[in-house]
């Protein structure tokens, strides 16, 4: 399977399982516009995952990496992480920004906005694995995952006030989001930084693992479960939750309503329904 080659990110597939590491160890990861390019073209290339079988997509098969000649899901979840060190990503390029005009630090912080958005809007789930600093627009990375899992070393916040700054790749409406107005107005205000185990409490990070591996395997067995249900199911949730965001319950219903029906038209439905009753293991088709 052919996922292109990156200056800054090493991206591996195994086991349906795809892990993109964010690889600048020696600025702690920190996301120059090349990562944030680099990241985008990721995402474009998991963003046709399903399209060719799903009754709501266009029927192109965007083909490339993520999607194979029969539009089926080859894979089934994404690992976000940093190369190891002290760093899952310590933030914004600091060292970029400061030659920038505030018209091209803008143009950084929307690209980087894509970069979430088109996180979200994947068809799969992506879990951020956070070993060391989140810091900046690396939690604000990890925010756009669909949840998170951390080592014992990580730690997470939003030190912009320390630069003159505010949280710019999404933290001031994602990190309320998760955690609540209160909690995410004293963590950007005060910019302290949470351990894993704070992260944890808050509902920032939903498993701490001792070491590295041990985090990266987890991430792994949890998208290998997921896995196990049907992908086309699995999308719609995935689409429901993330667009019900931010709406009235009225208007979040009606959201869920149209992924609703959407999954009732699709032959996976037709099979895990079938096989409940037949007392069988469903084979999900992926349509
Ligand atoms: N950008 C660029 N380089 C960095 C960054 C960064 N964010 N963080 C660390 N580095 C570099 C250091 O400059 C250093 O390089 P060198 O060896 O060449 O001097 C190397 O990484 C190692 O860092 P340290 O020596 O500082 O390592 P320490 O272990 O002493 O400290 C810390 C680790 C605490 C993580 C420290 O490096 C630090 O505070 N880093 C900055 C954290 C931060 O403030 N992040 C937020 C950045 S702002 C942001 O993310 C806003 C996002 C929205 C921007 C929108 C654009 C308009």
């Amino acid at each position: 399977m052919d996922f292109g080659s990156y200056e800054t990110l090493i991206v591996e597939f195994a086991d349906g399982v795809a892990t993109v590491t964010i690889n600048r160890p020696e600025a702690l990861n920190a996301l120059s516009r090349e990562v944030i390019d680099e990241l985008a073209k990721v995402c474009d290339l998991f963003s046709g995952l399903g399209d060719a079988r799903r009754e709501d997509g266009d029927g192109a098969n965007r083909g490339g990496a993520g999607a194979d000649d029969d539009g089926a899901w080859p894979v089934r979840g994404v690992i976000l992480t940093g190369a190891a060190g002290k760093a899952f990503v310590a933030g914004a390029d600091i060292r970029e920004m400061t030659s920038m005009s505030p018209d091209e630090a803008v143009a950084y912080a929307r690209s980087m906005h894509a970069v979430t958005l088109a996180l979200e809007a994947l068809p799969v789930p992506v879990i951020a694995c956070v070993d060391g600093y989140a810091l900046g627009g690396g939690c604000e990375l990890a925010l756009a995952a669909d949840f998170i899992y951390a080592s014992e070393s990580a730690q997470f916040g939003q030190p912009e006030v320390n630069l003159g700054l505010v949280p710019g790749f999404g933290g001031s409406v994602r990190l309320p989001q998760r955690i609540g107005l209160g909690m995410a107005r004293e963590l950007i205000y005060t910019a302290r930084r949470l351990t894993a185990h704070e992260a944890s409490s808050l509902g920032l990070v939903n498993g701490v693992f001792p070491t590295r591996e041990q985090l990266l395997a987890a991430a792994a067995a949890t998208i290998r479960e997921i896995a196990t249900k049907s992908p086309t199911a699995v999308a719609f949730a995935k689409r429901s939750i993330n667009e019900a965001v931010g709406r009235t319950t009225a208007e979040g219903l009606d959201v869920e309503a149209n992924a609703f029906r959407a999954a009732f038209e699709t032959e996976d439905m037709k099979e895990g329904t079938e096989a409940f009753v037949a007392k069988r293991s469903p084979v999900f088709p992926g349509r």
